[in-house]
């Protein structure tokens, strides 16, 4: 079966895909996760991350919390780091308590535990997945050991 293509769009398209991945890159990029059986404190797994794949995982939706999950071996239902971090240098100068994603990506999807995040003694400042719980969040101290999630990122099958 063969489809006809106008010339014009061939020209039109790109341009709207330009403008789309400008203005909402992350639209564009798709996140491969991939689960660590390796257990590591979080800025290692940071390193890590960003040595063989692209970085901690970064999550924006429900739909990035089913693909994280399902990177995991089932026996595996503790606790794995992600990306979002608490921004410590605000907080020590008694600005305001912000997090991040260790990928600069200004996704505001939370899926936190109940309870979480509790800062409990005051040491928690990186965030951890329970596959225990469907992958929702709890606050960690980095330096605690973990396995943990990294992404590859990429662009989505559709705009290539
Ligand atoms: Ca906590």
């Amino acid at each position: 079966m063969f489809y006809r293509i106008e010339i014009s769009n061939l020209i039109q398209l790109p341009t709207q895909i330009t403008h789309l991945c400008l203005f909402t890159i992350s639209s564009c990029l798709s996140r491969q996760y991939y689960f660590v059986n390796n257990r590591t404190t979080w800025t290692e797994a940071q390193a890590y991350c960003r040595q063989y794949y692209t970085d901690l995982a970064t999550l924006e939706n429900a739909n990035d919390t089913s693909s994280l999950t399902a990177a995991v071996n089932s026996s595996y239902n503790n606790l794995a780091w992600i990306g979002l971090y608490d921004d410590v240098e605000n907080i020590w100068i008694g600005l305001y308590r912000t997090r991040l994603w260790s990928d600069q990506s200004n996704s505001t999807y939370e899926n936190w535990l109940t309870g979480q995040p509790d800062n409990l003694n005051y040491v928690e400042h990186c965030t951890a997945a329970s596959l225990g719980n469907s992958g929702q969040w709890t606050d960690e101290n980095c330096n605690q050991t973990l396995p943990f999630f990294c992404y590859r990122g990429e662009f989505n099958k559709l705009f290539l």
